[in-house]
């Protein structure tokens, strides 16, 4: 038993500050810019220096030819099934528009980014998931190049980037593959977004090279926030915070109730087990006692969880204003939504998600819009433009549109 509950207050805590230090951005700042004047030569150093490898392509088989175990190539293909339709509502929701009156059209239509790379991190577990959350919705959208680097060629990772339609593979990894795949490396030509998660030096380089490349949410390490009550199976909690936490030594689970019993209860079996009280004692799984209902619901929405576990019908799962995903009940286990639910797990963390979204299709698209204007239309908008350049003091601009008045 702990001497002392390690139950805290949820109205005065907060989530570590896990924001990386500017001599890790100097430090990959520095590689970058070895990669920009060295190229090719300079990205085959520092992987031999760092990961002991020389980069190659992999050439990718028809995923079947992996020899996986059946049971494992099932679960692989029947996730992609499930990813991929949900994948395709999103899809089917995003129809062009236009509005057409006497002066023309004006509308918008979705666009695909045409190349696009997805980093399959490989260092502490092999997460041949990531290959199926990152390259499936990047298919759907029409991306037509879809490039996976993994420091892994584990043949599940591969078996998953195939059956996920990767059009080219490479065994590269580290900042030195998001800069491959921004600046592009041997055959490799550049993309224009990367995604997926990695470790910092792969976030960090992905942040740096946003002049060059889009990306996806910034993942830090994964966060479960549970909102529970006392009717809640502690089993099943237990679990879902010990996986979250189990991805990284700064992941983290937090558990909020305003039932101090239930918390109780949930510590002492956290107490009783060696590796959970390790995860409880280094805080990567933290026990929040709230006043009540309305407490944990502004406890959320402040905290703005990557993944937020509802298992307390008191509360609505409308109230609930900012997560990356929504679990409504204690069947909804996060680790179904890591593998295979069909919405996407590449999720905003550290409260990024309360101004950005997971990683989806519309991740993968430009909107455009257009206009065509009719001959009343020029002479209409002319009117409503010019008095505008003018107090704009644009000359030419008021000219454009005045020789078509
Ligand atoms: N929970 C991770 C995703 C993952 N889990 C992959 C298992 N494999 C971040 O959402
Ligand atoms: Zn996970």
């Amino acid at each position: 038993m702990a001497d002392k509950s390690l139950i805290q207050c949820a109205s005065n805590w907060k989530r570590p500050n896990l924001t990386q230090s500017p001599e890790l951005f100097q430090q990959v700042a520095k590689l970058l810019k070895e990669i920009e004047t060295g190229g090719d030569l300079a990205i085959d150093n520092l992987s031999k220096r760092f990961d002991g490898y020389q980069p190659r392509k992999i050439t990718l088989k028809p995923y079947r030819e992996y020899e996986l175990e059946p049971q494992l190539l099932n679960s692989i293909e029947q996730a992609a099934q499930r990813i991929e339709a949900f994948c395709q509502l999103q899809k089917d929701s995003l129809q062009p528009q236009q509005i057409e009156e006497d002066s023309g059209v004006f509308g918008f239509q979705y666009s695909p980014i045409e190349a696009i790379g997805a980093y399959i991190p490989g260092g502490r577990f092999p997460l041949i998931s990531t290959a199926l959350m990152t390259l499936i919705p990047a298919r759907v959208a029409g991306c037509e190049r879809r490039v996976a680097c993994s420091p892994s060629v584990h043949p599940a990772i591969l078996a998953a980037a195939s059956l996920a339609g990767a059009t080219e593979f490479w065994h590269i990894g580290g900042a030195q593959a998001v800069a491959a795949m921004a600046y592009g490396y041997q055959t490799m030509l550049p993309v224009q977004m990367v995604v997926g998660p990695g470790n910092q030096y792969v976030n960090v380089a992905k942040q740096l090279l946003q002049s060059r490349i889009k990306i996806d949410v910034a993942a830090g390490p994964s966060e479960l926030l549970i909102l529970a009550n006392s009717q809640a199976n502690q089993e099943w909690l237990i679990a879902d915070m010990a996986a979250q936490a189990e991805h990284d030594p700064q992941a983290q689970s937090v558990l909020v109730s305003d039932d101090v019993e239930f918390l109780q209860a949930i510590e002492q079996q956290l107490v009783a087990d060696d590796e959970l009280n390790t995860l409880l004692q280094s805080e990567q799984i933290v026990l929040l006692q709230a006043n009540d209902s309305e407490a944990m619901i502004r406890f959320s929405n402040r905290y703005a969880p990557e993944h937020l576990l509802l298992a307390d019908e008191r509360i609505s799962a409308e109230s609930l204003k900012h997560y990356g995903s929504l679990f409504i009940g204690q069947n909804s286990a996060v680790a179904f939504g890591d593998y295979c639910a069909g919405p996407n797990h590449t999720l905003p963390t550290m409260g990024s998600a309360n101004r950005s979204s997971g990683l989806c299709v519309q991740s993968f698209m430009n909107i455009q819009s257009y206009q065509q204007i009719t001959d009343q239309g020029r002479r209409q908008l002319a009117e409503i433009g010019r008095p505008l350049a003018e107090a704009e003091q644009l000359v030419w601009h008021e000219r454009s549109m005045q020789v078509r008045s």
